[in-house]
């Protein structure tokens, strides 16, 4: 049985957990905390891949004090020998009584098996305290483990009336300071940022994170360039992290030579129709272990990511004012003849950012 206790003790692990919000990928974001005798004495976050594992460190913090001690962790203890040892094993060899985990690893290489084994070896088990939150830390991790693509946010930044630029392409900036800086934080948790070759072409971005910490990994750095026209001289070449370019069929060696020689590393993909087909990317994404895509997505991408059912968030970033007629709108949809056709959102959170609002919407639930 939970109690309000472990609740409590929970919340301090998936606190911990945060530490590597920035820092784990691909590997999800853990925490865990040894309590003996209602007295925290031990604490561990994991924050690097190939590094120790929460529980690890929470025990080798705890030292004797782990015997017969509860040991709360957010995601199931591993059974695997990965990059680390089994933290299941570590559990049984430090001793521990009881075992309080969030939410079941969905790994196929883990999800039950560590249960399984601290249950074989004694240890009481308690699975589902605050699981929502849990999942909530790692969406990602989740969703390429379940769903087999990444988690897909959609970054746009808009007017009151929803525009996104002039009607002459001028867009920078709409949003302030406070706005843009949040934004750098979104990029440093994502795995990967992607933009289309338009945002290239238009805006030439660096896309790596600017953050006032240094940041021990920089996200990937994507682009869906049907047609390679990235130019090798482009501004994301030259700031921090890897280059990938998706591209479609039937393109000169001597186009995808040169991006080589800028850095790019070259995915080919399925086109339909005109562009590429985002499905398509997003699993040759999450086979190369990307959790969190943060899309830096014009009108057209966006669309055509709303149409496929790929938003599991909208993060908009709303500046008080008017762009006027001719704008080019967020998102083209419709025309609807009907109010009750429209696609509609649920509203997650909206936080004030000096004089401008991020709006986060999800998906509406059928
Ligand atoms: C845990 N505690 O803190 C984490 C876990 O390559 P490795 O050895 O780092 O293993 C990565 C896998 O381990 C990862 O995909 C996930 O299933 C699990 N992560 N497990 O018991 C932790 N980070
Ligand atoms: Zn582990």
């Amino acid at each position: 049985m939970l109690t309000e206790q472990d609740h409590h003790f929970m919340e301090m692990a998936l606190d911990l957990a945060k530490q590597g919000l920035y820092s784990t990928h691909p590997n999800p974001r853990v925490g865990a905390v040894v309590v003996q005798e209602g007295v925290v004495v031990g604490q561990g976050a994991h924050f690097f891949a190939g590094e120790a594992h929460a529980e690890v460190l929470a025990l080798a913090e705890a030292g004797a004090a782990s015997r017969a001690a509860t040991v709360y962790v957010t995601l199931e203890p591993c059974s695997h020998q990965g990059r680390t040892g089994p933290c299941a094993d570590a559990l049984i060899a430090a001793g521990v009584a009881r075992v309080v985990v969030a939410a079941q690893d969905p790994n196929p290489l883990v999800s039950g098996q560590g249960i399984a084994r601290l249950r074989a070896a004694g240890i009481e088990v308690e699975l589902g305290c605050c699981e929502a939150e849990s999942r909530a830390l790692n969406p990602g991790f989740f969703m390429r483990m379940e769903g087999g693509r990444p988690w897909i946010r959609l970054k746009q930044a808009v007017s009151l009336d929803a525009g996104v630029a002039l009607a002459n392409g001028q867009s920078q900036w709409l949003t302030g300071t406070l706005a843009r800086a949040d934004v750098q934080k979104e990029r440093a948790g994502s795995s990967a940022i992607m933009v289309g070759i338009g945002t290239v072409l238009g805006d030439n971005p660096r896309l790596a994170p600017r953050l006032d910490i240094p940041l021990r990994r920089y996200p990937v750095k994507v682009v869906l360039d049907t047609h390679l026209r990235t130019p090798a001289d482009a501004a994301l070449f030259a700031s921090p992290g890897a280059v990938w370019i998706c591209h479609g069929p039937g393109l000169p060696d001597s186009a995808k030579k040169m991006l080589q020689a800028a850095g790019a590393e070259l995915l080919a993909v399925p086109v339909d129709g005109e562009h590429l087909d985002c499905l398509a990317v997003m699993r040759i994404l999450a086979e190369r272990q990307i959790n969190e895509v943060l899309v830096e997505a014009g009108p057209g991408l966006a669309s055509t990511l709303f149409a496929t059912g790929l938003v599991d968030e909208w993060l908009l970033y709303m500046a008080p004012m008017l762009l006027g007629q001719g704008a080019l709108a967020a998102m083209q949809v419709g025309p609807f003849e009907q109010l009750t056709e429209t696609p509609r959102w649920r509203s997650l959170r909206v936080e004030s950012l000096g004089n401008d609002l991020k709006w986060t919407l999800g998906p509406q639930e059928c």
